[in-house]
């Protein structure tokens, strides 16, 4: 993508988030129509999918010949990611959105033939947006972020985002490993919004995050921001990520990514 197209996409795309989150506060405060899905936990409220109809609607008239991938399935049907596609999570933390009316996002990741190219994570009850354009860099608000790598960060000393429930027994990981990693680390936190824990990765207020089958828009705009400060991003095996379906995952700053994977989360059945 051109350098002036990627500037145009940005500036209409930045303008849709925050305008979606507005409306959002903006009604915070009315009843709410609660759904489940796949579970008693998994939540869904007409909000979700009222802000990611609002996405779907202005990006397919706006820009016809571009594709929407969405939780709430309104935007398109994808085999692959050739042209540019918009991967939207209309709210991530729907259960923070639920239960606490605050420490939920919106994220918005556009890709070109599968290249992550501009990436929004918006904070909505914060009005704090992270954004970040391929190969400029990655801000929060007006701030540029600096890049990991200026920090030299051991595992001792790190913060680790993890997914609680990996810490009892489950189908996916040793849990063993799972203790181990609880020790080691300095501390662990859980704050229930993927897209806020790459954000905070991005940010460099936390070093690490591992968690279970994410989907394609949970990660999709926190790839491009962490990817911009020299993050590394992978499924829990090592492996490159699959934008195309779910994807277990560990995220963190290059200096124990690979410690991660190798010697605390170990997989069964692989
Ligand atoms: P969501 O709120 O958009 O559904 C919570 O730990 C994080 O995991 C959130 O980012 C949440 O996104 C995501 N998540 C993915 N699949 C989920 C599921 N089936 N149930 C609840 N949260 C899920
Ligand atoms: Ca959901
Ligand atoms: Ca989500
Ligand atoms: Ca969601």
């Amino acid at each position: 993508m051109r350098q002036a197209d990627r500037q145009a996409l940005y500036d209409q795309a930045k303008q849709w988030v925050l305008e979606a989150g507005e409306a959002i506060r903006t009604s915070i405060h009315k009843p709410l129509r609660i759904e489940t899905k796949s579970s008693p936990n998994d939540l869904v409220t007409e909000m979700d999918e009222q802000t990611e109809r609002f996405f779907a609607q202005h990006i397919h008239e706006t820009y016809p010949e571009h594709k929407v991938l969405g939780e709430e399935g309104l935007g398109d049907e994808l085999d692959d990611l050739t042209g540019t596609v918009w991967i939207v999570d209309p709210i991530d933390g729907t259960m923070n959105f639920v239960h606490q009316k605050q420490n939920f996002a919106i994220s918005v990741g556009i890709y070109q033939d599968g290249v992550g190219e501009i990436g929004f994570i918006y904070d909505v009850m914060a009005d704090v947006l992270f954004h970040a354009k391929r190969g400029e860099g990655a801000y929060k608000n007006d701030q540029p972020l600096p890049n990991l790598d200026e920090r030299d960060v051991q595992l001792e000393a790190a913060l680790i985002g993890l997914n609680n429930f990996w810490t009892t027994e489950n189908p996916r990981v040793e849990t063993k490993g799972i203790h181990a990693l609880v020790r080691k680390a300095r501390g662990t936190r859980s704050y229930g919004s993927a897209a806020l824990e790459f954000a905070y990765l991005a940010e460099g207020i936390m070093d690490g995050y591992v968690t279970m089958k994410l989907a394609p828009w949970d990660i999709a705009a926190g790839m491009i921001l962490l990817s911009e400060v020299g993050g590394i991003t992978t499924r829990a095996d090592g492996r490159t990520v699959n934008l195309l379906q779910n994807n277990s995952i560990i995220a963190a700053h290059p200096n124990i990514h690979e410690e991660l994977y190798r010697d605390y989360i170990i997989l069964k059945n692989t």
